[in-house]
């Protein structure tokens, strides 16, 4: 298929090289010029990458970047033909608002453009794999279409509703990985300023109920200090925020939550952006007066 891929940066980057390999034609583009992808093109501006394009795919930081690269001056809106007989999909992986998706959406949709949201999860190691997976709002019909772009770079999709649902499902699932992540940062503090081996610890919650995923794949990386971004902090707290923002359109109360985006507030100030998530354990551990360390120094 003709896909225009717009945003290169950790994960965009692994799922365009991904669809380049699998045979499609790529024409890329990123907000800042120099990045390339082998087998792909590269075009000047979204307007000029998505001229010609069967698809066109997003993948930048968030909604303001999407909104930009759609109705910008040089957006993706630009190259579509009047009339409405485009016939064109745009698919978005970025996490962004699910309400400003809809609005998007229905802008669009005048122009004969169909919308699906596909923010996906799997991290820069399923980006590069092609391992990723999918939560995909949009008609079915059309997402039946994007078929083989979606083998391309994941290894499962689940159609969540119509388009909005899957960014509605990314902030549902974020929340949980914040706080999952939360609690076994929390129970390394303490357990450490205890006296108990932060590795015994993580032994035992593997061989227990308490495991999950979250834990299994960040234990080997916060136990040896390693903070190098695979999902860097300032995402993980933009994905926060917009979930307490859809939560206060829904009237829902998200408590932890709440406390939790604190904690990467502080993180932030202290300029932790760019380093992964975990590294809010720092701020547990400065406050406990304590270091966590599984490995020898
Ligand atoms: P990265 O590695 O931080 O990459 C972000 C990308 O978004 C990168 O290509 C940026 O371009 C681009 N970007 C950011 N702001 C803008 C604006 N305003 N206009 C155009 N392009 C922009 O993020 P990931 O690849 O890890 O994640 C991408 C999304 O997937 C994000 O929503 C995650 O939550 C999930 P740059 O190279 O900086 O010019």
């Amino acid at each position: 298929m003709r896909v225009a891929f717009l945003g290169l940066g950790i994960m965009g980057h692994a799922m365009a090289t991904n669809l380049a390999k699998a045979g499609h034609e790529v024409t890329v583009w990123n907000r800042t010029p120099g990045k390339m992808v082998e087998g792909a093109g590269i075009a000047p501006t979204p307007a000029a990458a998505a001229q010609g394009a069967e698809v066109v795919w997003m993948c930048v930081s968030d909604t303001a970047a999407v909104e930009k690269l759609l109705f910008g001056p040089e957006g993706v809106e630009q190259s579509l033909a009047e009339g409405g007989s485009s016939n064109v999909i745009i698919a978005d992986s970025s996490t962004i608002s699910p309400s400003a998706t809809v609005k998007f959406a229905e802008r669009l949709r005048a122009k004969g453009v169909d919308y699906v949201d596909a923010p996906m999860t799997g991290s820069k190691i399923g980006a590069a794999n092609g391992t990723l997976i999918f939560m995909v709002g949009g008609d079915d019909a059309v997402i039946q279409r994007l078929n083989p772009l979606f083998a391309a770079m994941g290894k499962k999709i689940f159609r969540m509703g119509e388009t909005g649902k899957g960014q509605a499902t990314k902030l549902a699932m974020n929340l949980q990985i914040a706080l999952i992540f939360e609690g076994f940062a929390e129970a390394l503090t303490l357990a450490t300023k205890l006296g108990v081996d932060p590795k015994q610890l993580v032994s035992l919650i593997e061989a227990t109920m308490v495991r999950s995923g979250v834990v299994e794949y960040k234990a080997p990386f916060v136990l040896q200090r390693d903070f190098t971004p695979n999902f860097p902090l300032r995402l993980m707290h933009k994905d926060i925020l917009l979930t307490l923002e859809a939560a206060k359109e829904a009237r829902v109360k998200l408590p932890a939550l709440e406390t939790v985006e604190e904690i990467y507030d502080l993180a932030t100030e202290e300029g932790q952006q760019d380093l992964d998530y975990a590294a809010t354990l720092t701020l547990l551990e400065k406050w406990a007066g304590v270091l966590v360390k599984g490995e020898a120094a």
